[in-house]
């Protein structure tokens, strides 16, 4: 018996697997027709014509037994259900906000949030936009503007932290129309639309001192928050031997209240929340979300389901499942990689993104490369992404079309959900895109919508 030098210790998912769900590939003839009905855009594909699906990691999880035990025991009352004070309490212990306002998911908190804390022309810098979240920001009288460092703009850059706030930026804006002009700074974790990139503690703590000696309030989108603490475990020293829970309590320590879309981090299916320290403002999205959303002890949300929020927010902090999680997409990452797809690095936290400009270099951007690609990938193997691009960035009030340096395909992991066999056929169907990438030409719009045009847009190849 001759044992290997170099046996490798491996993680694995801290979980095995109870129920599964049936899925089956669609011929290539159907595929074809279902893309063309769906105007070239995966969010009007069916899914029972989808075979593994990689459009989002939002609402997408795999419940655990524990969560199903509290669909089954939530109190479905109309108010003080004994779910919102399970949630409230783990909201306060794990995130440490005082006050806890349910919302039915992550753009009711952004829509409740900025109708309270932003007046018109009030500017809210932001570390990148998100779409929902620029939309209800501008919605509410406000002028987003960007203050990301300038490393998350080069999909090629290695920076590990590419999500933080680049301070000058945010301090040019400040000296420029003055502090009380600033709504909020609106921080997002491990920012999505450059490539599922963290911000470091280090940053956090910075933004806290600058913002708070000027009377400047910081508002976390704490969506993916808990991936986030992975990576600044696992980069930023001093944080290696700390657990997950104290890292995102200090995170969260240094902003001054939080959205969350529940359908991520969170562990559930629908569910959201806005939670914040200051009493007066909660007392403005409790007036706010009893219009909106539902009663302040519900938001939009069944008992049931804050019931499983609590018991996924608890089950999000495990060591095993967060490591399991986010390498998992590192292995994609490394899959396509070792192929030779054009890959953002460093590898996301929730997703990989292709770099359709290094792809279809021949294809200009206003033609909607990564739209193409995304359904390139369809045609291949079944597999649904989606567009974070031009497509995804929309238009000016002039109604010109923001150009984003960024030109990507997502390929979103649901959490709890694929084995690493799906991801090796997700990364064989990408590489066979690549490969007869030459002959993929671009689209044109058919249909455009007024408002987060992605969602329903329609195209045609060129
Ligand atoms: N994110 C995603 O797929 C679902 C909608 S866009 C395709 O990535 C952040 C960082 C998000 C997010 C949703 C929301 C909105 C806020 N912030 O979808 O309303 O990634 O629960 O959350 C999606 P809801």
């Amino acid at each position: 018996m001759r044992i290997s030098e170099n046996i490798p210790t491996s993680w694995c998912e801290p979980w095995k697997i109870k129920t599964i769900e049936h899925i089956s590939l669609a011929p290539p003839e159907i595929r074809q027709t279902a893309l063309e009905s769906a105007g070239w855009n995966t969010f009007l594909l069916p899914s029972r014509l989808v075979y593994i699906d990689l459009l989002t990691d939002s609402g997408t999880n795999a419940m655990s037994d524990q969560q199903w035990a509290a669909i089954m025991t939530g109190d479905e009352a109309y108010a003080g259900s004994k779910d919102f004070e399970r949630l409230e309490s783990v909201v306060q212990r794990v995130y440490g906000y005082k006050h806890l306002i349910p919302t039915h998911q992550g753009r009711g908190a952004e829509h409740i949030l900025s109708q309270i804390c932003i007046a018109k022309g009030q500017v809210v810098p932001g570390n990148m936009y998100f779409t929902t979240t620029k939309f209800h920001q501008e919605h509410a009288g406000g002028v987003f503007e960007d203050v990301i460092v300038d490393e998350a703009f080069d999909p090629h850059s290695g920076c590990p932290f590419k999500g933080n706030v680049d301070i000058e930026k945010l301090d040019r804006i400040v000296k420029r129309v003055g502090a009380a002009q600033i709504a909020y700074v609106s921080l997002e974790t491990n920012v999505n639309m450059c490539g599922g990139q963290p911000i470091s503690m280090a940053n956090a703590r910075e933004l806290h001192a600058y913002c708070s000696k000027r009377g400047i309030l910081v508002m976390l989108d704490a969506t993916r928050a808990v991936e986030n603490c992975y990576f600044i475990k696992t980069r930023e020293s001093g944080y290696e031997d700390k657990p997950i829970a104290e890292i995102l309590s200090e995170l969260c320590g240094y902003t001054d209240g939080c959205t969350i879309s529940g359908k991520k981090d969170c562990l559930v299916n629908i569910g959201g929340f806005l939670a914040l320290r200051d009493d007066g403002l909660a007392q403005k999205a409790r007036e706010m979300v009893v219009a909106f959303e539902g009663l302040h002890t519900y938001g939009g949300m069944a008992g049931r389901d804050m019931g499983a929020m609590a018991v996924g927010i608890l089950e999000s902090l495990d060591y095993a499942y967060i490591r399991a999680r986010v390498e998992q997409v590192g292995y994609l990452g490394k899959r396509l990689e070792s192929y030779g797809v054009p890959v953002v690095k460093p590898f996301g936290g929730h997703a990989i993104y292709l770099n359709a400009k290094d792809i279809l270099p021949h294809v200009p951007q206003e033609q909607y490369p990564a739209q193409r690609i995304a359904g390139e990938i369809y045609l291949e193997a079944g597999v649904r992404t989606m567009e974070r691009g031009i497509v995804s960035a929309g238009r000016d009030h002039d109604g010109n079309e923001y150009k984003p340096e960024l030109e990507l395909v997502r390929l979103t992991i649901p959490r709890r959900v694929y084995t690493q066999s799906h991801l090796d056929v997700v990364s064989e169907a990408c590489a066979r895109v690549c490969r007869r990438a030459e002959s993929i030409g671009g689209l044109r719009m058919t249909y455009e919508p007024g408002a987060l045009r992605f969602f329903q847009a329609r195209f045609e190849p060129v």
